[in-house]
Order: C-alpha cells, then sequence, then structure tokens
C-alpha cells in the first residue's frame, strides 16, 4: 500500500506542484491528503477541464501538473488528450493518475465492467504510456517525470483499489443544512403525481430513490453517465408530454455538464422538473467541496426555488410540481448517507426494461 503523503511528497520531489481533477471513491485518500495539504488543487467540474488546466499551467510554468479521475473519466477527457496535449498539436505533457474501477477480476458495479477491461487498451490506443502503481511509485513517478521531460507527453499511473492507504479528510465539506438528500427525497416522492417519471442521478441519489420506492417502474436510476442524467430526462420529456418529467441531480453532477441546462431551459417544456441535491460536495465519492456555491441558481431556469428545511420544501412542492413550465428546485442538504444503504437489485437492463414499460404504458 502506498502513504498517500509519501506519494504527494515525490510528487513534489519531482516538481509536480499542481493538482486538479475529479474526485473518485478508489483516489479518496489521495484526493483528501491533496485537498488538506496542497495549496495549488483545483478540483474541476470534469475530467477534461482539469486537462485544459494542466495544459495551461504548463504553458505558464514548463512543469507537468497531476490530473487525477476515475477512470470513467477517460470519456471526458479523450477530446483534450487527443486535439490539445497529443503530440501531433501542442505536444503538452502531464500526469494522470486513473483509479481502476472495474480491474477484470475485481467484483465492481455493472457500469464499471467495461470501462475497467478497456482502460490500458484505451490509454495503448491513444498513445498514453502507463504504469499500473505499486510500492514501487517513487521509481514510477520518477520515470513518468522523465518520460515527460523527454517527450512532453502525458503519462498516466493507474491506481488499483485499495493500493492507497487511509487518510481522513480534515476540510470536509461541513455545511450544516437540516436536510439529508434522503429526507428530501422521501419528501418528494409522498408529493409526486401517479404519471410522473424521475431519472436520477448516479452515486447516492439513485440509490437513495431505489430505497425509498415499493415499485420501481418509474424510476430510471443512471448508474454511470455523470452529468446527464438531466438530458437523458430531456429526451424523454419532449417525447412524453402527457407525463411530468423530474430529474433527481447533484450539485457535481450538474457542473459537469452544465451546458445542458440552457438546452433544457431552451425547450420550454412544461412537463421537465429539474431538482438539485445541492450538499456543495462530491458526497458519493468522500464529500470533496463543488464549486457549486458560484452558481447562480435563481439564473439558470425562468422558475427556480430554493429551499433549506423540510417545512419550506412542503411548502414549495405544490407550486413546483403543478407548475406548467420548466422549474428548478435547489434543496440545499446536508452531506451523509445511510451506512446501510443498499444498491438496486435489479439490474440497469432490468431497470431499463420495467421503466420503458411504465412509460409507454
Ligand atoms: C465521469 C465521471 N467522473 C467521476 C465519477 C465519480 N463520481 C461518482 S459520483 C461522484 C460525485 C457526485 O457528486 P454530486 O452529483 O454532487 O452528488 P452527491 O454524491 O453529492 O450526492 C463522482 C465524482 C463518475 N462517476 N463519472
Amino acid at each position: 500500500m502506498i502513504n498517500p503523503k509519501d506519494f504527494y511528497n515525490t510528487l513534489i520531489k519531482n516538481n509536480i506542484t499542481c493538482f486538479a481533477g475529479v474526485p473518485d471513491s478508489l483516489l479518496k485518500d489521495f484526493c483528501a491528503y491533496v485537498t488538506d495539504n496542497s495549496g495549488n488543487h483545483t478540483i474541476c467540474a470534469n475530467e477534461g477541464n482539469a486537462a485544459a488546466l494542466a495544459c495551461g499551467h504548463y504553458l505558464s510554468t514548463k512543469k507537468p501538473a497531476l490530473v487525477y479521475m476515475q477512470n470513467s473519466g477517460l470519456g471526458n477527457i479523450i477530446n483534450p488528450l487527443l486535439s490539445l496535449a497529443d503530440r501531433e498539436v501542442y505536444n503538452i505533457p502531464f500526469l494522470m493518475l486513473i483509479g481502476w474501477r472495474g480491474e477484470p477480476g475485481v467484483k465492481d458495479e455493472p457500469q464499471h465492467i467495461t470501462q475497467g477491461k478497456l482502460t490500458l487498451k484505451l490509454l495503448e490506443s491513444v498513445g498514453v504510456k502507463y504504469e499500473i502503481l505499486d510500492e514501487n511509485f517513487e521509481k514510477q513517478i520518477e520515470k513518468a517525470a522523465k518520460y515527460m521531460a523527454e517527450n512532453s507527453e502525458p503519462f498516466a499511473l493507474i491506481a488499483r483499489k485499495g493500493i492507497f492507504e487511509k487518510y481522513e479528510l480534515k476540510n470536509k465539506q461541513s455545511n450544516n443544512y437540516k436536510m439529508t438528500r434522503e429526507e428530501a427525497i422521501k419528501i418528494i416522492l409522498e408529493k409526486l403525481p401517479l404519471n410522473a417519471f424521475i431519472v436520477s442521478t448516479t452515486g447516492y441519489t439513485s440509490r437513495e430513490l431505489y430505497e425509498a420506492r415499493k415499485a420501481h417502474g418509474h424510476d430510471f436510476l443512471t448508474v454511470g453517465s455523470m452529468g446527464h442524467a438531466s438530458s437523458i430526462a430531456l429526451g424523454i420529456a419532449m417525447n412524453k408530454p402527457d407525463k411530468e418529467i423530474f430529474c433527481f441531480d447533484g450539485d457535481g453532477a450538474l457542473l459537469m455538464h452544465m451546458g445542458a441546462v440552457p438546452v433544457i431551459a431552451s425547450k420550454k417544456l412544461p412537463n421537465f422538473k429539474h431538482v438539485i441535491f445541492n450538499n456543495e460536495a462530491h458526497d458519493s465519492v468522500g464529500a470533496q467541496p463543488t464549486a457549486s456555491g458560484y452558481i447562480n441558481f435563481k439564473g439558470l431556469y425562468s422558475k427556480v426555488f430554493t429551499v433549506f428545511t423540510e417545512e419550506e420544501l412542503i411548502k414549495v412542492l405544490p407550486e413546483f410540481i403543478t407548475i406548467k413550465e420548466t422549474a428548478l428546485l435547489e434543496i440545499k442538504v446536508r452531506c451523509g448517507a445511510r451506512k446501510d444503504l443498499g444498491r438496486p437489485k435489479e439490474s440497469p437492463a432490468e431497470n431499463k426494461k420495467l421503466f420503458m414499460e411504465s412509460l409507454n404504458e
């Protein structure tokens, strides 16, 4: 196992002093150490942004930055890798630290299986050299630094599950809003009409929604595709004007593909409702802060409600649910989920089948 502090210090020793990325549960302890200890750390909205920030860092300092991510973030980073950092374009180095979810032979959730199988192949096909991290991490970082200096190209370090020792984040996002996400979900569910359908975002939100439901046909529980739940909901709302479509989103997911919001607004759909459980953090992967405090929620849609308490939520729900225009409900919630929170028993394919049957009844 690797001590996050030793890993961090080795990076600094090799002149890698800028950190940017999107948090991942496998990198939780390292990310926590960086959050607590680095003065040059940016938690980005998506992994592509982090790569671009690293390129800007290189242009202005001649030093490669570290870009950390879950392997599901490879999808977001391929474009800047190939059209910005690539040797045929600007030829800019940065060090990628990639959490390897779904590593073959290691049990993981469905959304990680194919991504895990293809992670190394993907890197090979885009020409990124890599090492799988082990106890010789000091040598591996030195090798990466040498490669980046000689070739001016990105290099990747792959982190297997359990490679980092525990480090407890001290600067936890410590808002003390009254409600939990789960309490807010339950309150909304009580008020929803029978023709309501929910598309929920990845992480705790979908898991809590699943547990709060007795019948499951009305919820599309997005397990991956972070940031895309609202566009899935849009695609449904456009085709089902007689159904009320709700997107249950997180602030981290909203930020990841925030361009979807004005597109949704431009459709002026009376049956699209966006709910953001705003805990100002990536709660599902370690509660690292997001930049949601810098979003002007009031400006996102023409009708926006913000609530802080159960009483306020109960009060605004009738109007939010029945209003005949695209509307946003921002619910301030605190971080944390139940320790015994389960996962859907149905596979994603079964969830899809049930959902489509109910939607098309
Ligand atoms: C492209 C991509 N990058 C990173 C992740 C890892 N990930 C899973 S859930 C999550 C945090 C989601 O935060 P938010 O939407 O605010 O919801 P919360 O967990 O706070 O309820 C992250 C970063 C992912 N699934 N996909």
